[in-house]
């Protein structure tokens, strides 16, 4: 087949995004490295968890994953090849720092150091993310999220990454996605640590911001160099099913609880009343210490957006009655086509979403730091035909242009993700790359989505 042939046009609105605007694509460690015990790492909670019967789709785990580790040379030439002028990618705290103490780990950072260079050699910027997800299991042991310290041993373990690559990396995310942390980890059970206590995911919340705001705080005193401090946040855009006041207050609950609660200390150095108020009435109360919210509240450069769908929300059951148990609320689906990982494809709630934040959030320059979705692709004949996935990004990012012209200031675009790679619970049944990956043979593929987002950046770097 004709490889250089345009695969499919895209929306016009796309051509109003700048000359200026960043392209990338991005991945995380756990999901991709594998070499699990190589070089002195140690266990995270993802390894633990994913060893606990039932809790990944088909008792999957990281141990190999795409074989990065290995062929991270061949990868960032993938990447070049792509076009794209960024590589979003994390840094595996149990490989850096084993055990999550203590001193670097020379041969686990001398990987990161690697990549760094190889793709400055290719053209490509790193971003770097500290932490998605892959906490050393010894602090897990000794409480995890919902305890202070491990605020302090993140920032610890933030400065030994700064301090090794702060002169050849210009933008450093602290988390990734703490609501996932949080709520998916302490609360709903549904990803590591795989706990099921409301309270303790609050503690969580707390000491997720305050970890990024300690280690915010000493980068930025540390650097010598213009660089560029943030953190990303998993969002989409609530609104309530109906105008009922049930269901206004849904959608209110889940924003505070997914948005607000996050967004408002980083930004304004407060949590919000309405969600004070909601934990107040189950005898929560956020274990705020003095000063804690002005090191929250480090001044960032950019926030990250991670946007994958949006979800309208009731307050009342299926048959009815008001759902009172605090935090629940349930989705009433728009009847849209969805992903693989049924999840709506909603791409105006993006338009509606970044506006939201500019307008509540005024002067906060934003990245995407992830935008995609999972189908069902098939390899045929070393092709795969995902149009699908396509129509999708071509609707997200027309979203993305929409939303710069009602004003909000987003300046780049990161594809999640660069290669099919190990989708945490739903292990490797889930394909988000734009790159197909063999997982017997490792063999990598570009899916014509990864042809389509080349020749989108190729065409608007051109004009
Ligand atoms: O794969 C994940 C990623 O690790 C975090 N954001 C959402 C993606 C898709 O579920």
């Amino acid at each position: 087949m004709d490889i250089t042939a345009p695969i499919a046009a895209h929306d016009a609105v796309i051509d109003t995004l700048p000359a200026t605007f960043h392209w990338g694509v991005a991945t995380s460690a756990y999901q991709i490295e594998g070499a699990v015990a190589e070089d002195g790492r140690t266990a995270s909670i993802w390894d633990t968890y994913c060893r606990v019967p039932g809790m990944v789709h088909n008792a999957d785990h990281g141990d190999v994953a795409c074989d990065h580790y290995h062929r991270m040379p061949e990868d960032v030439a993938l990447i070049a090849a792509l076009g794209v002028d960024t590589y979003r990618f994390s840094v595996a705290w149990p490989r850096v720092q084993p055990g999550g103490k203590g001193p670097v780990n020379p041969a686990g950072l001398g990987f990161y150091d690697r990549l760094v260079d190889e793709l400055l050699g290719r053209g490509v910027d790193p971003w770097l993310t500290l932490y998605h997800w892959d906490l050393p299991q010894e602090l897990e042991d000794a409480g995890g999220w919902p305890v202070r310290d491990t605020a302090y041993r993140f920032a610890d373990y933030s400065m030994l990454v700064f301090d090794a690559l702060s002169d050849r990396v210009r933008t450093w995310t602290t988390l990734n996605e703490p609501w996932c942390s949080a709520h998916l980890g302490y609360y709903e059970g549904r990803q590591a640590p795989g706990r099921q206590d409301f309270p303790a995911s609050i503690n969580a919340v707390h000491h997720l911001l305050l970890g990024h705001g300690l280690a915010t705080q000493r980068m930025r005193e540390a650097a010598t160099l213009p660089t560029e401090f943030g953190i990303s946040l998993n969002m989409g855009n609530a609104t309530p099913a109906s105008d009922s006041l049930a269901d206004r207050e849904a959608a209110r609950r889940y924003d505070g609880l997914a948005r607000r609660i996050y967004l408002d200390p980083l930004v304004y150095g407060r949590y919000p009343e309405d969600v004070l108020s909601d934990l107040a009435k189950v005898n929560i109360e956020i274990p705020v210490l003095d000063g804690d919210l002005e090191i929250i509240a480090q001044p960032l450069d950019v926030l990250g957006v991670n946007y994958y769908s949006s979800a309208r929300y009731t307050g009342v059951d299926a048959e009815g009655y008001e759902l009172n148990a605090y935090p629940d609320e349930r989705v009433v689906p728009f009847g849209r086509p969805v992903t693989a990982m049924d999840w709506e494809i909603v791409p105006e709630g993006f338009t509606e979403l970044l506006v939201k934040i500019s307008r509540e959030y005024p002067g906060l320059p934003m990245v995407i730091t992830e935008n995609g979705a999972a189908f069902d692709d098939v390899l045929d004949d070393g092709v795969v035909q995902d149009a699908d996935r396509i129509a999708y990004f071509d609707a997200h990012l027309a979203a993305v242009a929409r939303a710069r012209q009602a004003g909000a200031d987003v300046r780049g675009y990161f594809a999640w993700s660069l290669m099919d790679n190990f989708e945490w619970s739903y292990g490797y049944a889930k394909r988000f790359g734009l790159i197909h990956v063999d997982y017997d043979t490792q063999e990598r593929t570009l899916k014509q989505s990864a042809r389509w987002y080349r020749d989108v950046i190729r065409h608007l770097r051109a004009r």
